[in-house]
């Protein structure tokens, strides 16, 4: 019975179809993909698993018509078994003898295809040989040396997964972005600035932009004759907890926090949820590997291990289509490489003085790395399509923020200051409505105190006017929808404000509840007139808790309907570093129905704005231009947009 966190069939909420969900259908299939190779099925029955996966989770349609138009085997990478298998799960709710499945397969292997580098098919070989099926037991098989025997295997293998039992330990592999980019972006300073290192950069997820960091990647050019020494540099570089290993060309380390300039600080989030989940990153350590090239590789090297992994493998396709060799020592025409290997072949490489050179031979335009992640970007890059990414210095303000009137911790007038300290023209403040409690106290503003801010503000612009001030402060507020859709206040309270931003806050009960319930009620909370933003989309927070189901998909197509009708509803990129939540993934669908987002920090203190970085990062990796975010507008723009 496979009782591991996140695994299992689903239990429907509905009494009719549709009984389950497209996402709900691909998690299922992904997993029944990892349990038959854990069980030693046919591997042709573990590919249809995946590709039907792969082709419903990429399906823009909506599954129940092409379910009720018998199309769905005409849908590529669905065949006739597992079509039918869908149409059950949706229409009856039936699993087939899935469940079987699941109770048939230990939990413990399950889990150990967590671990780094232990994929399904070795974990089975594991299990069977060595009767090894929880990370405990193969920690002390590794322990004993009785992986290291197994043919296959090797001391190698065996000493890479007691680290990564180490590594899973540790916390569950993975950093939030925030505190990734700090350590990592330390770590490129400090190698930089090592006499002998010509250059020194972050790569890996990290460069990418993920939300969440498995290790950091740091490429390092160096003459051949400094090599040396900077290595020996490194080592002794401040903030190494360990070293996990060293050769030529890489060094393995773990980093603490005495590797920080107190220069790079983290994200924050609200003060209500803080003490649950901050505690996490207090002691935190990162692994690094740092690869050590020539200048002449760097490019390659550099581009190899900013992957992603199924980038490169397109990349890879690209060059052996034109017969060349492309790795992470260089790019190699395949007839003067013959039978040479890895770096003696890259003595013929093509040379290339950075990844743009790289691209352009291979018929290219140059892909930012936040792209790079099999998502099109090959395809857009092959007729010169890449988008204009929005960047840092485009955004001039943000709609979304707390003052001491809810839970923020600093005054209006702080606020500003710090808003214009960034050089933004304007401020958006959102505080909360009075559905909100926390502790059994509401935080939210009550009427009467909204209409005092409202006094207070205008006054403030008023001032800001007459001392030809190109700044002003937009009045708006975060109110709470309420489980049946309805919005918090009454509408001429909501009236008064320049924009509603509306989020969901009793996240407990909409988790409890079925996806097309809640979308339903996000649906009827937009369609108020009233409504301007829909407000950290799903509530997830990274790392320690899901979002509520709901269908964004549905949602963003509702929005582009009423916004081509000349009515603005925009989704919020939330920008603290814990959420990042409208997710990069939907920001491209969002786009394409011409729904605007705004990325705002959700600031409750005045060092909470600059979060809006990781927000552009994010839209960015969500393929954003500038003219797709309502905050790089200008203030007398953003007027005439919100009204009044
Ligand atoms: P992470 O560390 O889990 O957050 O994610 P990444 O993307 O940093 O992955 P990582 O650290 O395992 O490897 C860094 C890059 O190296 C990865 O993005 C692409 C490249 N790479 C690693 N393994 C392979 C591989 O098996 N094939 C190819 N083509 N590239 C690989
Ligand atoms: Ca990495
Ligand atoms: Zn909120």
């Amino acid at each position: 019975m496979v009782r591991v966190k996140g695994w299992g069939l689903p239990s429907t909420r509905r009494e009719g179809p549709p009984y389950f969900t497209k996402s709900q259908i691909v998690t299922v299939f992904d997993q029944v993909a990892i349990l038959l190779e854990l069980d030693g099925a046919n591997p042709f029955r573990v590919r249809a698993y995946q590709n039907a996966s792969r082709a419903l989770g990429q399906m823009n349609r909506h599954l129940m018509d092409v379910i009720e138009s018998n199309a769905l085997t005409d849908i590529k990478g669905i065949g006739k078994g597992l079509s039918s298998l869908i149409a059950d799960v949706v229409m009856t709710g039936e699993w087939g003898d899935i469940q079987s499945l699941y109770d048939r397969v230990p939990a413990g292997l399950v889990e150990m295809v967590g671990i780094p580098g232990l994929g399904p098919k070795r974990a089975r070989i594991l299990s069977k040989e060595l009767d090894v099926s929880s990370i405990e037991s193969l920690k002390s098989a590794c322990e004993n040396n009785l992986v290291a025997s197994l043919q296959g295997f090797g001391e190698k293998s065996q000493q890479r997964y007691l680290e990564g039992i180490e590594l899973f330990r540790r916390n569950q592999g993975r950093t939030r972005l925030d505190v990734g980019l700090r350590f990592g972006l330390a770590l490129e300073k400090r190698i930089s600035d090592i006499s002998g290192v010509e250059k020194a950069q972050l790569a890996g997820s990290a460069r990418r932009r993920r939300e969440t960091i498995g290790d950091l990647d740091i490429v390092v050019a160096t003459r051949p004759e400094n090599r040396t020494s900077v290595i020996e540099s490194i080592l002794d570089l401040p903030g190494i907890a360990d070293i996990k290993g060293h050769g030529e060309s890489k060094i393995s380390l773990i980093l603490e926090q005495s590797v920080l300039d107190s220069s790079f600080p983290t994200g924050s989030i609200d003060n209500a949820l803080n003490e649950a989940i901050l505690d996490r990153s207090e002691d935190a350590t990162i692994d690094a590997q740092v690869r050590i090239v020539s200048p002449e590789t760097f490019p390659f090297t550099l581009a190899y291990f900013t992957g992603s992994k199924e980038h490169n493998i397109r990349m890879r396709q690209i060059a052996i289509d034109n017969g060349l060799r492309l790795n992470e020592f260089g790019l190699i025409p395949e007839h003067l490489a013959g039978d040479l290997k890895g770096i003696d072949a890259a003595t013929h490489t093509l040379s290339c003085e950075n990844e743009a050179d790289i691209y352009s031979l291979l018929g290219l335009q140059w892909v930012a790395p936040e792209l790079r992640e099999d998502m099109g970007e090959i395809e857009a890059a092959s007729v010169n399509a890449i988008p204009d990414l929005i960047e840092s210095d485009m955004i001039r303000g943000a709609l979304h923020n707390h003052t001491v009137a809810s839970d923020g911790s600093c005054t209006l007038e702080e606020m500003a200051s710090a808003a214009m300290n960034l050089g933004w023209e304007y401020l958006g403040i959102a505080e909360h409505s009075p559905a909100l409690n926390i502790g059994g106290r509401s935080i939210g503003v009550d009427p009467v105190e909204v209409s005092v801010q409202g006094d207070l503000i205008r006054a403030l612009n008023e001032k800001w006017r007459d001392d030809n001030e190109k700044f002003r402060i937009f009045h708006g507020t975060e109110c709470d929808i309420l489980p049946d859709g309805k919005l918090d206040y009454s509408p001429d309270v909501r009236n008064q404000f320049h924009h509603v931003i509306g989020s969901v806050h009793a996240i407990g009960s909409w988790r409890s509840r079925d996806e097309q319930d809640n979308t339903d009620a996000i649906i009827k909370a937009l369609e108020d007139p009233t409504f301007t933003i829909l407000g950290h989309p799903t509530g997830r927070i990274l790392q320690a808790r899901d979002g509520f189901p709901i269908d964004m998909v549905q949602i963003i197509e509702k929005m582009g309907e009423i916004n081509s009708n000349g009515t603005l509803k925009a989704i919020e990129i939330n920008a603290s570093p814990f959420r990042l939540d409208l997710d990069w993934r939907l920001c491209k669908i969002a786009k394409e129905n011409g729904v605007p987002i705004v990325i705002n920090p959700d600031a409750h203190s005045a060092e909470g704005l600059s979060d809006v970085s990781y927000g552009v990062d994010i839209a960015r990796k969500g393929w954003l231009r500038a003219e797709d975010v309502l905050n790089t507008r200008s203030g007398d723009e953003l007027d005439e947009i919100l009204g009044e």
